[in-house]
Parts: C-alpha cells; sequence; structure tokens
C-alpha cells in the first residue's frame, strides 16, 4: 500500500533524474489521457501531481518518492502539437530517453483512453517498447465515462489488434481517476513487480 507520497524533483534531461537506486514505475500516454490525475488517484493525494483540461500541462519529467523506498515518475503527454507532417519528432526527445535510456525506469504504465479506438501514436510507441525490450503494461483511463459492457469491448478491440503482431499481451488495467477504479489492482501490480527485483 501506498502510505507516503511526496514531490521529489522535476527533470529536464535524463542527466537530471535522482543519482538514487531506487526504482522508478512510471507513466506515459497522449497529452491529456489522465497520466497526473492517475498518480493523484493511486496516492490519495490530490494536487500531488499537477492537473488540467489543457493538453501538454505536464513538461518535465516529475519524480515523487513513495514510502520512501520507490519512485512513481509523470511524464509529459505525447502526441500533443504534432505540427510536423511526418510522425517523426512526434515522441519528444525527453520521452525517449528517459523510456529507452534511463537506468532507473523500472516498469512503464501506458495509459491509453478507454473511450477511443487504438490510436496509430500509441500503437507506435507500444511497438517501439516491444522493440526495446521495456516492460511495460496498458491502462485504460477514464472507464467512467463507459458502461461496463462498453468498456470490456474496447479492451477486448485493443486485445485483439495487439494479437495481430504479438504472440503475448501485456498487462491490462482499467481506471478511473474519478471515481477511484482500478487503484488497488494497479498499486497490487506494482508491489508485485517491486518484489520481484528484490
Ligand atoms: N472523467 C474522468 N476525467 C479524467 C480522468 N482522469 C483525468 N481526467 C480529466 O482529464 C483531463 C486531463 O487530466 P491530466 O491528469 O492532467 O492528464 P495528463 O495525461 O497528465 O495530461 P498532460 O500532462 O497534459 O500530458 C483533466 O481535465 C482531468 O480532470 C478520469 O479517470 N475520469
Ligand atoms: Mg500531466
Amino acid at each position: 500500500m501506498i502510505t507516503k507520497a511526496t514531490f521529489k524533483c522535476s527533470s529536464e534531461r535524463i542527466s537530471q533524474v535522482p543519482k538514487d537506486t531506487l526504482p522508478d514505475i512510471a507513466f506515459i500516454g497522449r497529452s491529456n489521457v489522465g497520466k497526473s490525475s492517475l498518480i493523484n488517484m493511486l496516492t490519495q493525494h490530490k494536487g500531488l501531481a499537477k492537473v488540467s483540461a489543457t493538453p501538454g500541462k505536464t513538461r518535465l519529467i516529475n519524480h515523487f518518492t513513495i514510502n520512501d523506498s520507490w519512485y512513481l515518475v509523470d511524464l509529459p503527454g505525447y502526441g500533443y502539437a504534432r505540427t510536423s507532417k511526418s510522425t517523426r519528432g512526434s515522441f519528444a526527445k525527453i520521452i525517449t530517453d528517459y523510456v529507452f535510456k534511463c537506468e532507473k525506469m523500472h516498469f512503464l504504465f501506458v495509459l491509453v483512453d478507454s473511450r477511443l479506438e487504438p490510436q496509430k501514436i500509441d500503437l507506435e510507441f507500444i511497438e517501439q517498447l516491444g522493440m526495446g525490450g521495456v516492460p511495460f503494461g496498458i491502462i485504460f483511463t477514464k472507464a467512467d465515462k463507459l458502461s461496463k459492457t462498453q468498456l470490456q469491448r474496447s479492451i477486448s478491440t485493443y486485445q485483439q489488434t495487439l494479437l495481430q503482431q504479438w504472440e503475448e499481451l501485456p498487462p491490462m488495467f482499467a481506471s478511473s481517476s474519478e471515481k477511484g477504479t482500478g487503484r488497488d489492482e494497479i498499486v497490487s501490480y506494482i508491489e508485485s513487480i517491486l518484489k520481484k527485483k528484490e
């Protein structure tokens, strides 16, 4: 269980992330998908991570110390202000550096909006994670906006889409930061991966 959550630091580049050996559990996904809200919900600490209705709120790598023993990491969203015509550059350097090069990064949750069909940008990102061997899971956010049946349908569409390319599915969770849905499952899962590491 999460008993203590405090803000540690914001980093502009990976050379600035904490130098200790505490593992990072990070959250990524399109701008506005609900990363910061989820961090507040998991820690039961409103206002810990900054939330905004305007996409692009989180611009830095934010570390939050949990139980003095690991970090929750809030990352900037991708897919926002994609002005260039090519898809290159849709993942900012700060994101790819952190996800693919930072040794502290222990596990990554990719957040996707449960109301949407699988989005190209998320599938592209997930493909890169698979190729790079980055351990990850998927969280379907804003589940409060769907009925149970719609949510199930949405998750199963996603599974089918991923199975066209992958043999194995990553762990998947549904969440609502409004209602607290998914908190126990996600926190237990994080505990299990941290335990495996010991
Ligand atoms: N209904 C509902 N709204 C949510 C949920 N999670 C987030 N929101 C809303 O979605 C908007 C974006 O939430 P944020 O948590 O700031 O999203 P983010 O992914 O951190 O966004 P960036 O930092 O801009 O990348 C806010 O208006 C939230 O109130 C949820 O579970 N349910
Ligand atoms: Mg944010």
